[in-house]
C-alpha cells in the first residue's frame, strides 16, 4: 500500500542521518588547523601530514588563535587536529568551543595521556555533536594518521544534507497513525554466542508514514507517552491482528520458535490492567509465555514504582521474560536489578562498540557479565557493529549478541532471506554444525 514496500529492508533501515557521505570524485586538499602548545610537536605533525599528502596545515601554538582562525566566516577548515595537554587553554575546553563555534568539519585529539583521558576526551566531543575521527596517542603513528586523514576526507566530501525528515510529530498526528494502522514492527534478529544461531527477535516500531516515509521511534514515542497515547500504541503491537505475537505464532508454525522482545515504556506500567492485558495477548497467540520478552528502560522516574513493580512481578509470574535495557547507562540502575525480578540484561551499546580495542571497556564488560550470571541473568550485548566486536562480546561469555554486524531491523518479511544468509555466513564465523 504504502511506496516504500519496493525498498529493500536494509536500505529502509539505513537513516537519513546515518548515511555515510557520497565518496568525493577527486579528494580536494584538506584545509587542517593543527594546535599544540609545543611548537616542535606541531612541526613534527606537520611534517607527518604532509608525507601522507595532506600539505598546508595551519599551525597553532595559541588554541586562543586557532578558535579566531576557525571561526573566520567560509573558511572553516575540513580537519582540525588538537593536543588535550595545553596550559592555557586545554583540549577539552577547546573542543567545547569549537562545538559552541557550530564547528561542523572533522576532530581529531591527540595526547600524550594515558588512554582513559583520550577516550572520555573523545566521549565529550562526539556527545557535544563533533565529528571526531580519531584519538591518537603520542606519539602519533603513520598508519594511525592515515586512517584518519582517510575519515576525515569522507567527512569533507559533499554530505548529503542531515536528516531531512526529521521532525516530532503532534499527538493528533499520532492518533491518526494508530487508527489507520500505519504503525508497524520491525525486527532486529538477536544470535545465540555458543553456536551464532538466531534465538530471537527485538521488535523496533516504525511509522510507515504515507509522506515522510519510515520514521524512527524517537520522533514519537516522547510525544506516545506524554499524550498517554502509548498504551494503545504498546497494546496494538503487541496484541493487534498484525502485532507482535501474532508475527510469533507465524513463526512457531513455519518451525521457528523466536523469542520476541518488546520494548515497554514506564508508562505502561502504570495501570494494574497490563499484565493481565499481556497474559491475555499471549493466551490468544497461542505461543508459550516465555516466548515474549519484555524489555524495561527506566526513561523517565517511576512515577509509581509500587504498581510497576506489581505488574513486572505478575508477568514473571506469568513466565513473560523480563529484560533490563540499555544496562550501564544510569537510566538502569543496580537497585532495579535489586528490585525488579529480570530474567535478562541488555548491556549497552556504548560497552560493546570498539570494547575489543578498548581495556576499559572490556573490565566493565566482564564483570557486568559475571555478575548477571551470578544473578542467574542471560545477558544480551547491543550495538555489535563488527566482527571484532562480535568475537570480543562471545569470548566475554555473554550469552546473546544483537546489532548492525548481524542484521539491522528489518520487516519480518525479510526475515528468512536474511536468515538462510546468514546461516552462511555463520558458517564461517562459528563453523559448520
Ligand atoms: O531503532 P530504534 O530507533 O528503533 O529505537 C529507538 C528507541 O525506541 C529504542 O530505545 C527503543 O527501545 C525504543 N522503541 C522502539 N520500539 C518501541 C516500542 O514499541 N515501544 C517503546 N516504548 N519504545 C520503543
Ligand atoms: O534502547 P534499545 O536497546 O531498545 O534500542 C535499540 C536501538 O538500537 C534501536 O534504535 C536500534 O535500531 C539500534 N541499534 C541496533 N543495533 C545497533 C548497532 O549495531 N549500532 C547502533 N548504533 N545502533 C543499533
Ligand atoms: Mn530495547
Amino acid at each position: 500500500m504504502t511506496t516504500d514496500t519496493q525498498t529493500p529492508a536494509d536500505l529502509r533501515e539505513a537513516r537519513p542521518a546515518a548515511a555515510p557521505a557520497a565518496a568525493a570524485a577527486a579528494p580536494a586538499p584538506l584545509r587542517i588547523v593543527a594546535v599544540d602548545d609545543e611548537s616542535f610537536q606541531l612541526k613534527l605533525l606537520s611534517r607527518q601530514l604532509e608525507s601522507q599528502g595532506a600539505p598546508g596545515a595551519e599551525l597553532f601554538s595559541d588554541a586562543a588563535l586557532a578558535l579566531r582562525r576557525i571561526r573566520e566566516p567560509g573558511r572553516a577548515p575540513d580537519l582540525v587536529c588538537c593536543d588535550l595537554q595545553m596550559p592555557t587553554m586545554d583540549g577539552i575546553e577547546f573542543v567545547r568551543h569549537l562545538a559552541e563555534a557550530g564547528y561542523r568539519g572533522a576532530v581529531v585529539l591527540i595526547s600524550g595521556e594515558d588512554g582513559r583521558i583520550l577516550q572520555t576526551a573523545e566521549r565529550l566531543a562526539r556527545s557535544q555533536g563533533l565529528r571526531v575521527v580519531g584519538a591518537l596517542p603520542k606519539p602519533v603513528g603513520a598508519e594511525h594518521l592515515r586512517a584518519v586523514l582517510k575519515a576525515a576526507r569522507a567527512e569533507a566530501a559533499p554530505a548529503v544534507p542531515a536528516s531531512p525528515t526529521r521532525k516530532a510529530y503532534d499527538a493528533e498526528a499520532l492518533r491518526e497513525a494508530l487508527d489507520l494502522g500505519h504503525l508497524v514492527s520491525h525486527y532486529q534478529p538477536k544470535v545465540e554466542l555458543a553456536t551464532g544461531r538466531l534465538v530471537g527477535v527485538e521488535a523496533l516500531v516504525r511509522w510507515q508514514h504515507p509522506r515522510d516515509g519510515l520514521v524512527f521511534p524517537d520522533q514519537f514515542i516522547a510525544t506516545a507517552e506524554s499524550s498517554g497515547l502509548i498504551d494503545e500504541l504498546t497494546r496494538q503491537l503487541l496484541g493487534g491482528p498484525h502485532g507482535v505475537l501474532a508475527q510469533a505464532r507465524r513463526w512457531q508454525d513455519e518451525g521457528l520458535p523466536l523469542q520476541v522482545a518488546v520494548n515497554v515504556s514506564m508508562d505502561n506500567l502504570r495501570s494494574h490492567g497490563f499484565a493481565n492485558f499481556v497474559g491475555e495477548c499471549v493466551a490468544r497467540a497461542g505461543v508459550p509465555p516465555s516466548r515474549l520478552v519484555l524489555e524495561v528502560t527506566e526513561s523517565r522516574l517511576m512515577r509509581d514504582p509500587v504498581v510497576a513493580l506489581d505488574v513486572l512481578t505478575r508477568l514473571r509470574l506469568k513466565r513473560v521474560g523480563l529484560s533490563i535495557d540499555d544496562f550501564g547507562t544510569g537510566h538502569s540502575s543496580l537497585a532495579q536489578l535489586r528490585d525488579v525480578p529480570f530474567d535478562e540484561l541488555k548491556v549497552d551499546r556504548s560497552f560493546v562498540r570498539g570494547a575489543h580495542a578498548d581495556p576499559a571497556l572490556q573490565v566493565l564488560l566482564h564483570s557486568t557479565v559475571d555478575m548477571a550470571r551470578q544473578l542467574g541473568l542471560k545477558t544480551v550485548a547491543e550495538g555489535v557493529e563488527d566482527t571484532e566486536d562480535l568475537m570480543h562480546v562471545r569470548a566475554c561469555g555473554c550469552d546473546i549478541a544483537q546489532g548492525y554486524r548481524i542484521a539491522r531491523p528489518m520487516p519480518a518479511a525479510a526475515l528468512p532471506a536474511w536468515h538462510a544468509r546468514w546461516t552462511r555466513e555463520r558458517e564461517g564465523l562459528w563453523g559448520p554444525g
